[in-house]
C-alpha cells in the first residue's frame, strides 16, 4: 500500500519538484559508463599495460576514486538495471535480457523527471530500464536526420553528449545524461577498423590476466580487447570535451564505472573478483577532493540510485535495497561497508546458472546451486577465442584442463582469498585454516539473502542436500522457459517489432 502511494506521487505528479540544491552541489548529472571492461585495464586502477586510459585518468586525478567498488551482477541487462533501480534482479524482477512490464517501482528516469531534470540517454537504451521504449527525454543514439549514430564512432559520443546538453538547456531544466560508450564490449577493434582508434598496443605487450595463460592466440585476442578499451578511452575525452565545451563542467556531477569484467572466460557473466570489481569515479565539484582515493569503503551498484538523490536533494524512492554512500562523496566516513553481494541468474540466452556472492576486503564467497557435475555453463565467452584455446590446450595440459572442467560445471561453494589471489585460482572452501573466514561469510551471505527476500534462501540454506539444489533449480529453468516461451509467442504474433527500433533488444 505503502509503495503504490510512493508510485503514484511518483508517476502521477503533474508539478515537477525542483531539485533542492545541496549548497556546493551541481546541477546537472553526467553518467558514463563503458561496456565490458575490468578494473584493472584501467591506468588509474593499475594497469599493466601503459597508456590504456588517458582520458579515463586525467578524470581520476580530478576526481574521488573507489578501489573497493563491484557492480552487482557479470552481466549487461541485469547489472545496469540493479545500477539505475536500487534494487537486487530478484527485486527488480530484471534478472536476465527480458523486458519486465509494468515495473511497481520508479527506476532513475522517473525520478531525475520528477525532479525536474531533462533525462537523456545515449547506448545501451534497451539495457537500461525494465522495458523499452521508456519515456526518456531524448536518445541521443539517435541523429537529428532520422538516422543513428554507430556505437563505435569516437565522435559521435561528443556529438551525443552536446545534443544532450543543448537540448536540456533549451528545455530550461538541468539535466541527467547517461552515456554508455559501446567498447570494449565486442565487436572488439580490429586492424583497419573504419573507426580508428587513438593507439595501437601490439601483442607481445599486452598483459595476460591471471585467470587465463600465456598462448600467442589469446594474445591476438587480447590485443583487440586492449585496443577497444583505449578506443573507449577515446570516448570518454569526446563526451569530457563535449561537457568542457559546454562551459557547465563546474556544475556538473560526473561518475563513471564499467557495467562488468572483460568479455572473456572467468571474468564476464561470472561473479568472480574480476567478473565485478569496477572502476568507479566520482567528481561532483566543489564536494569532491581532486586524486582523493577511497580504499576503506565497499560501495557497489545498487547503491547508485539512493546516492544521485542524495546529491540532488530528492527524497529516495521507498523500499530500495541500496544505500545512499553521498557521505563518502563528502570526504566522511561511514559504517557497514565492509561488503558487497553479488547475484547472477541467466546469460542473454535465457540459460539459467543461478549464483550468489559476498565479497568483502579479503575474501569472496561463492554459492553455485546449479553446479551437479553435468550441469554445462552457457554463456557468451564460450565464444572467444581463449575459451576455445582453453579446450585445445586442455587435452594436454592438465592444469589447464582443471581450469576447463571448473570453467564448465564448477562446484557448489568457492571461497577465496582476493586480497592475496585475486584472479580466483585457489578454492579455500575446504581449507581449515580459513574456516573461520568462511563461516563469517556465510552468516553476511544468509543476511543478505534474508534481508533482500532472496529466493535462493530455502537452497542455501540446504546447500548440501544434492535433491534440494535440483529441485530449486528445476524450478528455476521452469520459470525462465515459461518466459522464453512467451517471447517466442509474442515475436510470432509480430510482437518483435513491438517497440519499433527502439525496442528491440539485441543479447549481449
Ligand atoms: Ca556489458
Amino acid at each position: 500500500m505503502v509503495r503504490l502511494a510512493v508510485l503514484l506521487l511518483v508517476f502521477t505528479s503533474p508539478v515537477l519538484c525542483p531539485a533542492q540544491q545541496q549548497v556546493g552541489s551541481p546541477v546537472n548529472l553526467l553518467l558514463i559508463t563503458v561496456d565490458d571492461m575490468s578494473c584493472d585495464s584501467v591506468g588509474a586502477f593499475g594497469a599493466q599495460l601503459e597508456a590504456t586510459t588517458p582520458n579515463i585518468d586525467k578524470l581520476a586525478d580530478e576526481s574521488l576514486c573507489f578501489d573497493l567498488a563491484h557492480v552487482q551482477v557479470g552481466n549487461c541487462y541485469p547489472s545496469r538495471n540493479v545500477m539505475w533501480s536500487g534494487r537486487y534482479p530478484h527485486n527488480s524482477g530484471v534478472e536476465g535480457f527480458y523486458q519486465v512490464k509494468p515495473i511497481e517501482y520508479p527506476v532513475l528516469c522517473n525520478v531525475m523527471q520528477n525532479a525536474g531534470y531533462w533525462v537523456g540517454i545515449r547506448g545501451k537504451v534497451s539495457h537500461s530500464t525494465p522495458y523499452q521504449p521508456y519515456h526518456w527525454d531524448a536518445d541521443l543514439t539517435e541523429t537529428p536526420d532520422g538516422g543513428k549514430e554507430h556505437m563505435k564512432d569516437v565522435d559521435s559520443y561528443y556529438r551525443s553528449t552536446k545534443r544532450g546538453i543543448e537540448a536540456a538547456q533549451d528545455a530550461g531544466k538541468p539535466f541527467c545524461i547517461n552515456v554508455n560508450i559501446s567498447d570494449p564490449h565486442k565487436p572488439f577493434w580490429e586492424p583497419n577498423d573504419p573507426h580508428p582508434v587513438s593507439h595501437e598496443f601490439t601483442k607481445d605487450e599486452v598483459p595476460i590476466p591471471g585467470f587465463l595463460f600465456d598462448d600467442p592466440r589469446i594474445r591476438e585476442e587480447l590485443v583487440l580487447y586492449y585496443n577497444s578499451v583505449r578506443r573507449a578511452d577515446d570516448c570518454v575525452g569526446a563526451i569530457m570535451r563535449a561537457l568542457e565545451e559546454s562551459s557547465l563542467a563546474e556544475k556538473t556531477f560526473v561518475m563513471f564505472l564499467s557495467d562488468h569484467g572483460m568479455p572473456l572466460p572467468f571474468a564476464k557473466t561470472q561473479l568472480y573478483h574480476h567478473s565485478t570489481w569496477t572502476p568507479l569515479i566520482v567528481k561532483w565539484p566543489g564536494v569532491t577532493e581532486a586524486g582523493k582515493r577511497d580504499a576503506e569503503h565497499m560501495v557497489s551498484a545498487v547503491d547508485f540510485l539512493p546516492t544521485l538523490c542524495d546529491v540532488i536533494g530528492v527524497a529516495k524512492p521507498e523500499g530500495l535495497d541500496g544505500r545512499s554512500f553521498a557521505p563518502l562523496l563528502k570526504g566522511k566516513s561511514q559504517d557497514g561497508r565492509h561488503a558487497v553481494f553479488k547475484v547472477y541468474n541467466e546469460n542473454a540466452g535465457g540459460h539459467r546458472h543461478p549464483m550468489r556472492g559476498v565479497q568483502s576486503e579479503h575474501y569472496l564467497y561463492l554459492f553455485n546451486p546449479w553446479s551437479d557435475g553435468e550441469n554445462k555453463f552457457k554463456t557468451a565467452t564460450q565464444g572467444t577465442v581463449s575459451y576455445r584455446r582453453m579446450q585445445a590446450v586442455a587435452k594436454d595440459d592438465p592444469n589447464i584442463a582443471k581450469r576447463l572442467e571448473l570453467f564448465d560445471h564448477r562446484v557448489v561453494e568457492e571461497f577465496y582469498d582476493v586480497k592475496n589471489d585475486p584472479d580466483c585460482l585457489a578454492n579455500l572452501i575446504d581449507d581449515p585454516k580459513h574456516q573461520e573466514f568462511l563461516a563469517d561469510h556465510l552468516e553476511m551471505i544468509e543476511t543478505f539473502m534474508k534481508e533482500s527476500n532472496d529466493p535462493a534462501l530455502e537452497v542455501f540454506l540446504n546447500r548440501n542436500d544434492a535433491s534440494a539444489r535440483e529441485a530449486f533449480m528445476n524450478r528455476q529453468t521452469a520459470e525462465s522457459d515459461e518466459r522464453k516461451a512467451k517471447r517466442r509467442k509474442a515475436k510470432g504474433k509480430g510482437g518483435k517489432n513491438k517497440g519499433g527500433k527502439k525496442g528491440k533488444t539485441k543479447a549481449n
